[in-house]
């Protein structure tokens, strides 16, 4: 079974510091060429290479750079693969990711389903984000993806749309992790609609310059970069929009430790871990100090105004 250390990389130093956009006709290219070896040790995809075209601005680059490649695909959460953290990354070769697709429904003119392919013929831009998990760690992840918001055009929310919710696999022959009853399967996730529709939020299909390991959420997961992690669903199969504020699986297991809005937020601690400081890995000390909306606050701050962040967190 190839691990991803022998898949194909990319040197750190082609690694753009800034957000880039990238070629959508190379992608295609390449997965073509993939399409007849792309299966290598069973249902394993091999990971497919994406080269950056041109700059993207507009949101804020962090003050670290990016973490390692090695850890960010080692250090997962993905339960339906086991709850370690090793687990994701040891179990995930066994998901099946083509074909694919994703069913969009409920409010909105134009409902349909988008296979893979669609979603990777988007014009894709690097995103250079902060990634903040509740459970006090961050990391620097060079994610690959299109805004949301782009998605939602071809779908034509109507005025009933208040929020997205997002279902993500559930394949019992394939994800052992289903076996254990710590959440409620599938993992969904929900974000109110302005939320969703904001430039930051990201349908993310790669990192590092590749297409997503299936670890950290192939073919296609979300990424909201001022939430803590568990906001950001993996593996998407279906996104609903909706009127009433769905329930997540993480509140459905635990209200009071994971709230709808889940921004992160150093004043406001979560039962078990304080937010108020965060190891940035591989750090074994909390040393850094978390920021507010970790450090998207001028973008998304006004998403917020007048409300109560305690009460609503
Ligand atoms: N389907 C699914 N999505 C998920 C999870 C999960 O267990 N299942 N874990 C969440 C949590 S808690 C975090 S911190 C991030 C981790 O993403 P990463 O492994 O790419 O860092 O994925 C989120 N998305
Ligand atoms: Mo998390």
């Amino acid at each position: 079974m190839p691990r991803f250390n022998d898949m194909p990389r990319i040197a750190p130093s082609d690694i753009t510091p800034q957000g880039v956009w990238l070629n959508r006709r190379h992608l295609i290219a390449g997965a073509a060429a993939l399409g007849g070896a792309g299966l290598i040790g069973g249902s394993a995809q091999a990971a497919q290479v994406i080269e950056p075209l041109k700059a993207a601005t507009g949101f804020p680059a962090p003050s670290d750079p990016p973490s390692d490649k090695k850890l960010a695909t080692t250090y997962n959460n993905y339960y339906e693969f086991g709850t370690s953290k090793s687990a994701p990354a040891m179990n995930a070769h066994r998901l099946t990711v083509r074909p694919w697709s994703v069913e969009i429904s409920g409010e909105v003119s134009k409902p349909r389903t988008i296979g893979i392919e669609e979603l990777l013929a988007f014009p894709l831009e690097e995103r250079i984000y902060r990634f903040r998990c509740v459970e006090a760690w961050s990391m620097v992840v060079p994610w690959i993806g299109f805004e949301f918001n782009k998605l939602a055009a071809l779908v034509e929310p109507t005025s009933r749309a208040k929020f997205v919710r997002f279902t993500t696999a559930e394949r019992p022959s394939e994800m052992p992790g289903l076996g254990s009853p710590v959440l409620d399967w599938p993992y969904t996730e929900a974000l109110r609609i302005d939320e969703a529709m904001h430039p930051l939020t990201l349908v993310t299909l790669g990192m590092y310059g590749e297409t997503l390991p299936n670890q950290n959420g192939a073919p296609v997961r979300l990424v909201v970069p001022w939430k803590y992690g568990y906001k950001s669903a993996k593996s998407i199969v279906k996104i609903e929009f909706v009127e009433k504020q769905p329930v997540s699986s993480w509140t459905k297991a635990a209200s009071h430790e994971y709230g709808f809005y889940s921004n992160v937020n150093p004043n406001v601690d979560h039962p078990r871990w304080s937010q108020k400081r965060e190891r940035l890995l591989p750090a074994l000390f909390a040393s850094r100090e978390t920021e507010m909306f970790n450090g998207y606050g001028a973008q998304v701050a006004s998403l917020y105004a007048g409300m109560d962040l305690k009460v609503n967190h």
